[in-house]
């Protein structure tokens, strides 16, 4: 049974008490205080262990304690150190703590160390109190307790990549055919109930890639139907997604359907996993009805599909190797995290404030065509558009001038230099007049 999650309750070992004694020899007396102090109390640690498949030790034995310090000695003998308890945990492990659900601790590479809860220190004996004023104390200190804490261990494997697509598609086939580890296939839905990991070798490449191959998920997993989602924590830290879907419809669903429930069902369990990149893998191409349907889904669904068969082996290579450069090849050319996805009546409302906008700076751009009009004397060669504004503006320009606006129209120059001539004249006749009656 893969169990990757478990509840703990630990404690580290208390420190061990000072001891109180005096140095007693023949033909010695008084030979002093010689009480020896107590010792530490052994730590809680986590060991990051690459041998560990799973978190099954602590399921069955949550109760955990380091071994407590010991006392002091006389003849200023120190107690000895409790030893630590140590707690090996495969890599991706996190420790939360219970009830808060705060993180405390994540191992992730091999050889991690993590001291989840210190050991209480030692006590001191009397031999540490001895003074020129006080040459024969009792006194001594108590060993500190040590600390204690329930917490959630959980288990996040750490892969490259996650195959995720609904059961029977064909993910453990896959990985049985890439990798050395062998999950069971069956026709029947539910065949994979853990995660398996497995190596893809790229011996020619001196590389390799870690793939996860996790239960299918169905429509409603994350009302818990099926195993629920509780397994896609195990591809959250995957680099890519790796879809698989049954091109063939074997089992009387269409695989744009299917594609579009696993894109709702991540969507609803994370919004990060939601925005991985992902690749889709179109599976069962040997089958009759694979190629028609294949057809019709790129049609759907525009982002790359790449066929295979894992009975024929057909396009395995290709997949391989469109793999490794998604996942280790040029960052460039990897593939690029989905679009958000915005629910349909939001998309729909959003395109309407945005049509709004679009059309808002045209109005506003009337004006603004219409100005060159005023200066009368606008050379500039206006396209179609500019030249009906252009008319159009023209009775604009008018308007004021029929309106006599105290507007400083170009126009209303002339009006005013034939006032000008007008009045030249009349001053020229009240002087001939004024000559007469002279
Ligand atoms: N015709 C055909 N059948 C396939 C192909 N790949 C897988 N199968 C069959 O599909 C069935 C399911 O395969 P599995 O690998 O167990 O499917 P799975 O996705 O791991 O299913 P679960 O573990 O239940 O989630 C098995 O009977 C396989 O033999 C393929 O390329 N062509
Ligand atoms: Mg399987």
């Amino acid at each position: 049974m893969f169990i990757d999650e478990a509840k703990v309750e630990l404690k580290s070992g208390d420190g061990g008490h000072g001891c109180v004694s005096f140095r007693r020899e023949k033909f010695i007396p008084k030979g002093g205080p010689d009480g020896g102090n107590g010792g530490k109390g052994g730590d809680v640690v986590l060991v990051c262990d690459r041998n560990e498949g799973d978190l099954q030790a602590y399921r069955w034995q949550p109760h955990r304690r380091a071994r407590n310090g010991a006392p002091g000695q006389g003849r200023q003998c120190a107690g000895p150190d409790g030893g630590d308890l140590i707690l090996p945990v495969p890599p991706g492990t996190q420790v939360l703590e219970e009830g808060s659900n705060r993180l405390v601790a994540e191992l992730t590479e091999h050889g991690e160390r993590v001291v989840l809860l210190a050991g209480g220190k030692g006590g001191l004996g009397n031999m540490n109190f001895k003074s020129s004023v006080n040459q024969a104390p009792r006194r001594t200190t108590p060993g500190y307790p040590g600390e204690e804490g329930n917490f959630r261990i959980v288990l996040k494997t750490i892969a490259d990549i996650g195959l995720v697509g609904y059961p029977n598609a064909g993910k453990s086939t896959l990985t049985n055919l890439l990798t050395a580890a062998r999950p069971k296939m069956a026709p029947y839905p539910f065949t994979t109930l853990h995660v398996n990991v497995g190596v893809i070798d790229y011996t020619d490449r001196f590389d390799r890639i870690v793939m996860a191959d996790i239960p299918g998920l169905i429509e409603g997993a994350h009302e818990n139907r099926g195993l629920g989602h509780q397994f896609l924590r195990h591809v959250e830290r995957c680099s890519l997604l790796v879809f698989i879907i049954d091109m063939a419809g074997s089992e009387n669903r269409e695989p744009w359907d299917d594609h579009r429930i696993l894109e709702r069902e991540l969507r609803l369990y994370s919004p990060i996993l939601a925005a991985k990149p992902r690749i889709i893998v179109a599976n069962k191409m040997d089958l009759p009805a694979a190629a028609a349907k294949l057809k019709k889904f790129q049609e759907r669904v525009k982002d790359m599909v790449i066929p295979i068969s894992c009975y024929s082996q057909e396009g395995i290579q290709e997949f391989r190797d469109k793999l490794w450069a998604a996942v280790k090849g040029p960052v460039d050319q990897r593939p690029k995290a989905p679009a958000p996805y915005v629910e349909p009546a939001v998309a729909k409302r959003l395109a309407k404030v945005h049509a709004a906008k679009v059309v808002a700076p045209k109005a506003k751009a009337k004006p603004a065509a219409a100005k060159p009009a005023k200066g009368k004397k606008a050379t500039v060669k206006a396209t179609p558009k500019a030249k009906s504004a252009v008319k159009k503006a023209k009775p604009v320009a008018k308007k004021p001038l029929l309106k006599k606006s105290a507007k400083p129209v170009a126009k209303k120059k002339p009006v005013k230099v034939v006032a000008k001539k007008k009045a030249a004249p009349v001053k020229k006749a009240a002087s001939k007049s004024k000559a007469k009656k002279k």
